[in-house]
């Protein structure tokens, strides 16, 4: 049985219970420590997970989920964490590659070229294998299938000197990606050169690339790739063949170095980024999760936070929440207009039909962590990377920022006048009933202690 078969079995007896108490949550954990040991993930990630699970398990229920979708809910949470949330970067500037002999280095070269090219990257490829015969032309194909420049010198010994050159020559792309020579160790010789070419090319991602077979042996690798160059990201290759990669996977989150990219074939577009949500609900053959997890997600919007949006740290996060939320119940609308208010939603923001609430989600969703949590950085050049990865206009991102930065505004109106006018027009109690009406008894309780 596989480890995807193992954990769906655990989670079935979940849903199998008659009622779900502690010895339910119990032995639903005793299944999932099972499943996890036999994938050779370590003793104390299973440990941490069963106390998260546990920790987590009778807390509050958010929204309108049965006690035992919540423990469903919390326990596939808890496995996504395991498996790792960062997100790939998406605008790396120069990626380094390293790994032991035959991991699938030059391929992914290839295929990584391919997928920042379509995102709209310029792309160039160094191959900064001097080592192996072959290297050169493997990658300079690669390189050509995916449409990328390519810099290497045939026969030329010295690594370093290759990617001093290489860099000059690639000065015109915005993302460099720079293949190194394997070996079946990592022994002096490799640990030598691969510092040296990482100080010669300063990259900012270096990634360590893996087959899926080695399992939890991934851990002892990134760890020592990590001493040699600091490892931050991982590509783990053979995932068509192998059933040990979720023990890989684990064990490179382990090492903080997450996993960016998962390879499934030799074909350029046996590539895809890694998803933790994606990657589990896909092993376990979870369709019907989906479901619970919307109407999860749906609770979640409804238990937003008003405090928190007019703390005056109102982001683009916060922005599609409410805009999700306002599309619902016009909870903010009904407010203003409760209050007399001569702030209005803009109609066009109320009126966004579906089409446009999930072009928002992918432009919002290609923006980095700081730019969702500082709009304003964002400048001509960061509209046009993120129009690129969304795959839409330009004028779309800027629409989208406009109708931010007007809610923004609106709100920091609504402050202001919330604590002079409200209070003479409704008193403490109407604004908390209007609250809890809207958005639950939290916010109505929080506001009354203000
Ligand atoms: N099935 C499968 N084969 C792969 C995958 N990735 C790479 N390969 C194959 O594995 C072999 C080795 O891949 P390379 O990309 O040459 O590996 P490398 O790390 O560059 O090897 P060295 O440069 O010799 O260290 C090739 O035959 C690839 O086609 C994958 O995800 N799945
Ligand atoms: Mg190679």
């Amino acid at each position: 049985m596989s480890l995807g078969e193992k954990l769906r079995k655990a989670m079935d007896k979940l849903q199998g219970s008659t009622s779900i108490d502690k010895e339910t949550v119990k032995e639903t954990i005793k299944e999932l420590q099972r499943a996890l040991i036999a994938a050779n993930i370590e003793a104390t990630t299973v440990l941490n997970l069963s106390k998260i699970i546990e920790e987590r398990a009778f807390g509050e229920i958010k929204g309108n989920l049965s006690r035992r979708e919540y423990v469903t809910k919390i326990t596939y949470d808890a496995l996504v964490e395991m498996l790792g949330t960062k997100k790939t970067p998406s605008d790396p500037k120069k990626i380094l590659l390293c790994g032991l002999f035959g991991a699938g280095k030059t391929t992914a070269a290839g295929k990584l070229a391919h997928w920042y090219k379509k995102r709209g990257k310029k792309v160039g490829v160094i191959c900064a294998d001097t080592y192996r015969p072959a290297a050169f032309e493997q990658l300079q194909t690669n390189t050509k299938n995916a449409g990328a420049e390519f810099f290497g010198i045939k026969n030329e010994k010295n690594a370093s000197k290759v990617v001093k050159e290489g860099l000059k020559q690639l000065k015109d792309c915005n993302l460099i990606i720079c293949d190194s020579a394997g070996r079946s160790a990592l022994d002096e010789e490799l640990v030598t050169e691969i510092k040296e070419i990482n100080d010669v090319f300063d990259a900012d991602e270096k990634w360590l690339v893996i087959g899926a077979d080695i399992g939890n042996l991934a851990k002892k690798q990134a760890l020592a790739f990590n001493n040699a160059v600091g490892v931050n990201g991982v590509i783990i290759t053979r995932m068509d063949g192998s059933s040990k990669g979720g023990g890989a996977i684990v064990a490179c989150n382990e090492t903080g170095a997450s996993v960016y990219f998962i390879s499934t074939g030799e074909k350029i577009n046996d590539f895809e980024e890694f998803d933790s949500n994606r990657y589990l609900s896909r092993i376990m053959g979870y369709g019907d999760l989906e479901g619970l997890l919307e109407k999860a997600k749906e609770a979640e919007i409804e238990n937003m936070d008003p405090e928190a949006m007019l703390s005056g740290n109102f982001n683009l996060k916060m922005f599609y929440q409410q805009l999700q939320a306002t599309k619902k119940m016009g909870p903010l609308n009904k407010i203003t207009e409760m209050l007399g208010m001569s702030v209005k939603i803009p109609k066009e923001m109320l009126e966004a039909g579906q089409e446009k609430m999930d072009s928002f989600k992918i432009i919002i969703d290609s923006m980095t962590e700081q730019e969702r949590n500082e709009p304003e950085l964002i400048n001509r050049g960061r509209v046009e990377r993120i129009a690129k990865g969304a795959g839409v206009k330009e004028t779309d991102v800027r629409e989208l920022i406009k109708q931010f930065k007007q809610m923004k505004k609106m709100l920091k109106k609504f402050k202001h006048i919330q604590s002079e006018k409200a209070m003479k027009n409704f008193g403490e109690k109407g604004i908390s009933d209007l609250l809890r009406q809207m958005q639950g008894k939290k916010a109505a309780k929080k506001f009354r202690l203000r």
